[in-house]
């Protein structure tokens, strides 16, 4: 069986270990530039751009062919998306399945939606792994990562939402109030996928508070947790320390966001997806 994991590019894995894995890129575009988001992709020279730029700036996802692409030669395959709440990527991720299914009527393919992004695509990406690594056959490591979704939660906290709220995914009163010298707003992934706010704090003090205290509400006690940051490594790294002293057997990654999660939580975003013990819906959609 050659089995293949793939995600798209918004959950930052650039190889995976052991394994043959793929990241299908979504891309950055202005009305005059263009930025693949893939292990190319010029980070400083797109924020710095993107920061003296006065015109639209927007994303797309991947198409049905990158996806194909991606598929090809594949016999077991495991596919995970950022939300569909948020995004085409797992409608044309779907339909890439369709047709390789069709053409290849004996290849085993599961698109997941995250309903999520980042750090918590992560955690799935390694849970398919470790069950692959075990040997698991096809529909129990799909039923296992299921069921490990409504086990995992994602927080983010941004100083800035303006092309979040420019490009629709959240409110322009959202952007405006995070747009107050200052203040910085705690979000969460919804049970649908999609950009819930859940507090503003103050300081950096307050947004370490606040990120421990959303996490022990939601059953957090010393998993498995990644932090991903835009140009904020100090913070990420605040974090990770907060998380360690509270929970000492805590296993914790910061790393550095791609294109996609940049653009979206702009510098100074934290993101962080961790392992609950607390059930969060079932995160499937019906
Ligand atoms: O299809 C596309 O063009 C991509 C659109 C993606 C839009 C949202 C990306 C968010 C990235 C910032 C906040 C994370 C919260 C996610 C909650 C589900 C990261």
């Amino acid at each position: 069986m050659k089995i293949k994991i793939i995600a798209d590019s918004s959950g930052d894995i650039a190889s995976l270990n052991g394994f043959n894995f793929q990241s299908v890129p979504l891309t950055i575009f202005t009305d005059e530039r263009s930025y693949a988001d893939d292990k190319d992709i010029d980070l400083d020279d797109m924020l710095s751009y993107l920061a003296n730029y006065n015109g639209r700036s927007f994303t797309a996802c991947p198409n049905t062919n990158d996806w194909l692409e991606a598929y090809e030669d594949a016999e077991e395959l495991y596919v995970v998306t950022i939300t569909s709440g948020l995004s085409g990527t797992y409608n044309s991720a779907k339909a890439a399945a369709d047709i390789y299914t069709e053409k290849h009527p004996h290849a085993k393919i599961h698109v997941f939606d995250s309903l999520s992004t980042g750090p918590e695509m992560r955690l799935m990406v390694d849970k398919i792994a470790e069950l692959v690594r075990e040997n698991k056959p096809f529909t129990e490591i799909v039923d296992a990562v299921t069921e490990y979704q409504t086990h995992t939660r994602l927080f983010v906290m941004l100083e800035s939402f303006n092309n979040l709220a420019n490009n629709g995914r959240v409110s322009k009163t959202v952007a405006h109030i995070a747009g107050v010298l200052g203040i910085r707003i705690m979000a969460t992934a919804s049970l649908e996928g999609t950009i819930e706010i859940n507090a503003k704090c103050h300081g950096e003090k307050g947004a370490l508070k606040k990120f421990l205290s959303c996490m022990k509400e939601a059953g957090y006690q010393g998993g498995k947790v990644y932090i991903s940051h835009c140009r904020n490594n100090d913070f990420a790294t605040k974090l990770k320390t907060a998380i360690l002293t509270a929970f000492p057997e805590a296993d914790v990654v910061v790393y550095e966001m791609g294109g996609l999660c940049s653009y979206y939580a702009e510098k100074g975003g934290i993101i962080l997806g961790c392992e609950c013990t607390k059930v969060y819906g079932t995160k499937q959609p019906t």
